[in-house]
């Protein structure tokens, strides 16, 4: 007969490491749950602790009184947890325990997310909890206790083999085998009290990985996580000796997705490239730039806001610690911390992005970078850390990072910029000096265009000084007015990001923009900004090494 711990739970996490003192032994108390054991609701589930009313129905509530002894009841309850603004806040109180609050919960490998605030000199801790085989009873699985000085995990070691001499003997005298590890592998870190951080717990097997603000921070291999968990619990505990608060909210449990593979599935990056050929071919004698050794890809367009926004859901989902994410981009960020999802808002899909700092550019292109690898084994699994490695190590030196050699995907220097967008050899047709004035195959000022017109020698620009009436248009909005390379927009629409530096501290910007006039497109032309700063008018487009391709499938 199977052994029956749905309703045994065990609740009690050992706060007494305050006081030197372990206290375990009351761990195990019945609780009954209110809600129903609907498989489907404890397999994954999000509080946002919106109401107090889903506090009593969902979650369970165990304190420790000051005038010692335990209660879990409901009258009890709002003493120590109860919804304040939305959140769960927990009152700790002055006594030698923290109190608990546990919700009911199923899954194998899982992950838990949340948002949490540290209570001033106070710890949180979150866990899970199951069937410990070694006590063969529920208790406390696989777990953190998290303070201001550092995240640490917590265990259950087991002294004896289940069917050892050693066991049984400690079975008959009524001892456990097990010793209770608070700090069995502690990350040190400084964690700002009062305000908001994101915690993200996976547990896959015995294989526990924490992430703080997005930041994997502690990996451990537990002892015995790999039951079936059936319990989330939250804790908070503080050695003051007055209330104090801590909070918790937008608290998500669910599978944990299969393990990460190759990056390249970024459903939805709809990124076209172009050649540009020619390599070898000499500068432009006007301007001295242009000339390149080597075959590489560009985008044929600016980067879009929508492919933008299937990056923010690739590296961005869990918790965006670098900020790719503002208020200021067409773009909605829907979810909560580690299921946030992005999505470009109507009509501005294909209009290029805008409002990115020149970092974020190489975070893009760190991105692309591992998109390209033909093996997944180089790629960080931490979503997070596909964007600070790769084309540009941004932790080094940040925005004047320089390319990696064997980047595989990188913003284009000022030569490969310039190559695109104004190189056309004489030979095929092009000017006698082999470049144009302007990126759209001409030496005459373009015209100023409405998207769709497919007259030749169009782009995105402004006229006249005093109009600020033109907008971005969607990328390759002049269907007749590519550079030789097939390039589009790389005159007007949005200024664009170049990797060159300038003035020691500024990153070059060509091309001109909607808002600039017909001389910014020009081929003698370079402007340059912050790495750091956003510009209404500024984007980017990403270059590439041209991909091996696969060889041709064997007919027969
Ligand atoms: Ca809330
Ligand atoms: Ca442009």
């Amino acid at each position: 007969m199977p052994f029956i711990w749905r309703h045994v739970v065990p609740i009690a996490i050992p706060w007494c490491l305050f006081h030197g003192v372990l206290l375990v032994a009351a761990a195990l108390v019945p609780v009954v749950h209110a809600t129903a054991d609907d498989a489907a609701a404890l397999t994954a589930w999000t509080e946002t602790f919106d109401t107090e009313e889903t506090l009593d129905r969902h979650w369970s509530y165990y304190g420790y009184l000051p005038e010692g002894g335990v209660t879990t009841t409901r009258e009890q309850r709002p003493r120590y947890w109860e919804v304040v603004n939305q959140e769960l806040r927990g009152n700790n109180q002055p006594n030698l325990h923290g109190s608990n609050i546990s919700r009911k919960a199923a899954g194998t490998d899982v992950r838990l997310a949340m948002r949490f605030k540290l209570p001033p000199n106070g710890i949180t801790s979150v866990g899970l909890l199951g069937y410990n085989p070694i006590l063969e009873r529920g208790f406390y699985l696989v777990g953190l206790h998290v303070r201001p000085t550092g995240i640490s995990a917590i265990d259950n070691t087991t002294l004896h083999p289940k069917d050892s001499p050693e066991a049984a003997k400690l079975k008959a005298e009524g001892g456990w085998n097990r010793r209770f590890i608070h700090d069995a592998k502690v990350a040190p870190l400084a964690i700002a009290e009062d305000v908001w951080h994101d915690l993200v717990m996976e547990v896959r097997g015995r294989e526990q990985r924490v992430l703080l603000d997005g930041r994997e921070v502690l990996t451990y291999t537990t002892l015995a996580a790999d039951e079936p968990k059936t319990d989330v619990i939250l804790g908070l505990g503080s050695e003051e000796k007055t209330v104090v608060h801590g909070y918790f909210d937008d608290v998500t449990f669910g599978p944990l997705a299969a393990a990460p593979s190759q990056p390249a599935a970024a459903a939805g990056l709809d990124i076209e490239w172009v050649t540009v050929g020619d390599p070898g071919n000499p500068s432009d004698a006007a301007t001295g730039r242009g000339a390149v050794a080597g075959t590489f890809q560009i985008s044929k367009y600016e980067v879009t806001v929508g492919q933008y926004a299937t990056f923010l859901s690739a590296v961005a989902s869990t918790a965006d610690p670098h900020g790719l994410w503002h208020d200021g981009l067409p773009i909605a960020r829907t979810g909560s911390p580690g299921a946030f999802a992005y999505a470009a808002a109507p009509g501005h899909d294909r209009e290029p992005v805008v409002r990115v700092t020149f970092l974020d550019a190489m975070r893009f292109a760190n991105w692309l970078h591992h998109l390209q690898a033909s093996s997944p084994a180089a790629a960080p699994a931490d979503a997070a850390q596909l964007t600070e490695t790769g084309a540009y190590e941004i932790a080094a030196e940040a925005g004047l990072a320089a390319r990696v050699a064997g980047a595989r995907a990188w913003i284009p220097n000022q030569d490969e910029w310039y190559k695109a967008a104004y190189h056309h050899p004489h030979a095929a047709g092009g000017p006698p000096g082999h470049y144009w004035r302007y990126p759209t195959r001409h030496d005459a000022q373009p015209t100023a265009g409405k998207a769709g017109d497919a007259s030749p020698n169009v782009a995105n620009f402004m006229l006249n000084e005093s109009d600020y009436s033109s907008r971005l248009v969607p990328v390759g909005s002049f269907p007749n007015a590519a550079s030789h390379y097939g390039t589009f927009d790389q005159g007007g629409n949005a200024w664009e990001w170049i990797e060159a530096t300038v003035f020691d501290t500024q990153r070059m910007l060509r091309g001109g923009a909607v808002f600039g006039s017909h001389e910014k497109m020009l081929s003698a032309t370079r402007s340059s900004a912050s790495p750091t700063r956003r510009y209404h008018d500024v984007g980017f487009r990403v270059a590439r090494a041209v991909p091996v391709e696969p060889p041709p499938a064997a007919a027969n």
